[in-house]
């Protein structure tokens, strides 16, 4: 009998546990205001300071280990499959809920790393300014930025690392040309995931590497910013025909059809409650897109047909570390002095002059006039063909990576002989 008591007794002290430190609340079921999602390269100094000052509550609450942990324990359901652009727009939609309850204000930004696909290392989001780049050498702690000196808890007590692709610099990731090549020739949900997850999405993780490449990846704030690329990248992609608001096709991890019915992983709702951005309990659009449609009369409200609370003490978050707090206080990126950020940016040029990343078949182009006698262009870099044992560990299809690692060859072949064109002619 007292064996009963104390078993039911830890369920409901690690129920309390577990909420305490990892809240899951509902998402209503309207919109009481309507955000957009911006660039956060665009935002004010001062909506940069506010997004960065939740941040670091969350990460000081232990959230950030819980949304690791959440995203490792069931990575085989929703990585490899077609639940994957809607668990991760529910779960970006989960981590911007977290953060509005903190600051009502605050709005989940993207990272463009479209802008600079070709030389990261110069990607102001991976600057002191924001999100720092990579980690130190010999333990590959995240030393500067927002995120810096951040402890994590999750896997293990550890910091938080980077531990950049070559040593010391990312290789590139993908031109938006070679995205959109994608949206234009993809025309089913199931093969649009596929070519993203394996292509766009995939070289971003194992590009930034450390706790990036893992499943534990959200526990960087970043990840987050990463994901409402991707988000943003299929956004665009249903805006190109309205069908893609109101159906999804393909499988889920254990072959079964996947449709808008479909109850993702976790949460319990169905996949049809994400499909538009601004329908009810998401509430958001995107900087650059066009606004979605109302939403589709026979998708009217996101159906909870699983007891979430249940879901809490679920294996998945038996394992969330208690609340304890981080490593070391994270350094506030505005209390920088002028020296600091001077030392930063000499760091980031040593880096980029000690480049590792193979490079691309370079060839100079002279140019035709005495002036431009010396002038040459380095081509860009396509990205490098991905891991073989990286992408079958964390759930990619290698046979896709290697068409879309094609793919973007040839457009940033494309690219390089306008480029060349281009100065060629300026030469004439
Ligand atoms: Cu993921």
């Amino acid at each position: 009998m007292l064996k009963y008591v104390c078993v039911a007794l830890a369920v409901i002290v690690s129920e309390v546990v577990a909420k305490s430190v990892f809240p899951m609340p509902r998402l209503s079921q309207s919109c009481s205001k309507m955000v957009v999602r911006r660039d956060i390269t665009t935002l004010s100094p001062d909506e940069q300071q506010r997004f960065f000052r939740v941040v670091r509550e969350m990460h000081r609450r232990g959230w950030m280990d819980g949304f690791g942990s959440m995203h490792d324990h069931i990575s085989h359901q929703v990585h490899g499959n077609d639940q994957f652009f809607a668990w991760h727009r529910r779960f970006l939609r989960h981590f911007e809920t977290l953060m509005q309850e903190i600051d009502p204000n605050v709005v989940l930004p993207y990272w463009n790393w479209g802008t600079f696909w070709q030389n990261p290392l110069a990607d102001p989001v991976l600057s002191s300014q924001f999100f720092g780049g990579n980690g130190r050498p010999g333990d590959n702690c995240v030393m500067e930025g927002t995120e810096a000196r951040w402890g994590r808890n999750y896997p293990t007590k550890n910091c938080l690392t980077r531990k950049f692709r070559y040593g010391t610099s990312t290789g590139s990731f993908w031109p938006m040309r070679a995205v959109r090549d994608v949206m234009k020739t993809t025309k089913t949900h199931a093969q649009f995931r596929s070519r993203i997850e394996n292509g766009a999405h995939g070289i971003v993780h194992l590009g930034l590497g450390g706790d990036f490449e893992t499943m534990w990846a959200p526990v960087d704030v970043l990840f987050f910013l990463h994901h409402a690329m991707i988000d943003k990248i299929w956004a665009e992609w249903q805006s190109q025909d309205p069908q893609r608001f109101q159906n999804v096709d393909g499988y889920d991890s254990v072959r079964q059809p996947i449709t808008a019915d479909s109850i993702m992983p976790f949460y319990g709702e169905d996949i049809g409650s994400t499909l538009v951005t601004n329908g009810p309990g998401y509430c958001y659009t995107y900087d650059d897109l066009p606004t979605p449609p109302a939403v589709p009369r026979n998708r009217p409200k996101i159906m909870m047909s699983m007891n979430v609370s249940a879901n809490l003490t679920d294996a998945s978050l038996g394992s969330l570390p208690q609340q304890q707090p981080a490593v070391a206080q994270s350094q506030e990126p505005e209390q920088m002095s002028a020296e600091d950020e001077q030392a930063d940016n000499g760091d980031q040029d040593n880096e980029e002059a000690g480049d590792e990343q193979p490079a691309a078949e370079g060839f100079f182009v002279k140019g035709h006039d005495s002036d431009r006698a010396n002038a040459k262009i380095m081509d860009f870099a396509p990205p490098q063909p991905m891991d073989q044992s990286w992408l079958k560990q964390s759930h990619y299809d290698p046979a896709e990576a290697a068409r879309m690692q094609k793919l973007v060859s040839n457009v940033v072949a494309e690219i390089n002989a306008e480029r060349r064109q281009g100065l060629s002619s300026i030469s004439k």
